[in-house]
């Protein structure tokens, strides 16, 4: 059977990744509905060598959908998947609007993909945070084996997370400054450039960012456990493509670096590039593009006898957003429509 499918933010930066994912993964595509502002109008995406015109998203958008997949901000969903679900279509929802919501799950399929079967509640199912994913999908097999009790993660995110314009904005700010010339600031408060900025989001009353905030919420919603400690730093750094992270991770027992290494070697969705006498790390450079999740220099805590430390990169549009958005779809479709 094949499924009608709108992508919400087609032109987006995460939008054009979810159109080549489903090309690329062969997705059981009927009608193909791309819809974004009104900018948008009239402009073409390929997709699987046909070309289609960019639509105006409205409330009429959704007639005869499926399932719509959303990534054009937290306002726009959370004004038209209600419209879109009561049309008919299942929300797969990248924006941050309904992860909390106790009736919408909160899916990365490789960690709680039973979670897909609640999509009835509210006809919507969230796709978490880019730097949730990653490290959740790393965590699940080590938190399977002895229980995670309390996370220390510090990240390293790159510019593509905030979308097109802060991608346009490294890109120009570096021809600048390399000439001489002084740096324009639009996407940021300060200058991304040669610079690493700790503020990703707007700062809570805690002095914590939001997306600090996610990171505990999400991760503790994903894992089923509000009894996991976190505590997050988030940073944005002069990258383009690929989220890294530092995560510092105590269980209930001990976990040996060799059995973490056995872990998450079979682990689905996970990479170890683990070999430091070959100086083979995980690197944003190497996972750009990817849809791995990949892991490495993973260290017993020194200071804590039941705790480790790794380093986890992934390509934050891809397994961070379309590839986990579209990996959702296809569970959807196979398992519940
Ligand atoms: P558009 O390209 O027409 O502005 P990014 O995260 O890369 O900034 O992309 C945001 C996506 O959300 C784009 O596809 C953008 O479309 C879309 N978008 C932004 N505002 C609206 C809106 N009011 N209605 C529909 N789509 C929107
Ligand atoms: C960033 N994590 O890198 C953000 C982007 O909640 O989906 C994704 C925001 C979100 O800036």
């Amino acid at each position: 059977r094949l499924f009608n499918v709108a992508i919400v933010g087609a032109t987006g930066a995460v939008g054009t990744q979810m159109l080549e994912i489903l090309a690329e993964r062969n997705f059981p595509v009927g009608a193909l509905r791309l819809l974004a502002s009104e900018r948008s109008e009239g402009n073409f995406l390929e997709f699987k060598g046909e070309e289609i015109m960019v639509q105006t998203l409205t409330a009429e958008s959704f007639v005869g959908i499926d399932i719509a997949l959303f990534s054009a901000g937290g306002g726009i969903s959370e004004e038209f998947c209600p419209i879109a679900a009561a049309a008919g279509a299942v929300c797969i929802d990248n924006s941050s609007a309904w992860r909390m919501d106790p009736e919408v799950p909160l899916v990365v399929p490789e960690v709680n993909p039973q979670e897909i079967a609640r999509y009835v509640n509210k006809r919507i199912i969230a796709n978490p945070n880019c730097s949730t994913i990653q490290m959740v999908v790393a965590l699940k097999p080590l938190h399977d084996f002895s229980p995670i009790r309390r996370i220390v993660v510090s990240t390293y995110q790159a510019v593509s997370g905030t979308g097109q314009k802060a991608i346009d904005e490294l890109r120009i700010q570096t021809g600048e400054l390399l000439n001489g010339r002084p740096a324009e600031c639009n996407a940021y408060p300060h200058q991304i450039a040669f610079n690493c900025l700790p503020q990703i989001d707007v700062f809570f009353d805690n002095g914590y960012t939001r997306e600090e905030m996610k990171m505990v919420n999400e991760t503790r919603k994903i894992l089923g456990s509000d009894a996991i400690g976190l505590t997050a730093t988030a940073v944005r750094v002069p990258v383009f493509y690929g989220h890294s992270e530092s995560v510092n991770v105590e269980f209930a027992g001990r976990i040996t670096v060799q059995k973490a290494r056995e872990l998450l070697a079979a682990a689905p969705g996970v990479e170890l590039r683990d070999d430091v006498a070959s100086q083979l790390y995980p690197m944003a450079v190497d996972a750009a593009g990817q849809d791995s999740v990949y892991v490495g220099r993973i260290r017993e805590d020194e200071s804590c006898a039941q705790a480790l430390n790794f380093w986890v990169v992934a390509d934050n549009l891809r397994k961070g957003a379309a590839t986990n958005a579209v990996q959702i779809a296809k569970i959807l479709a196979e398992t519940y429509l």
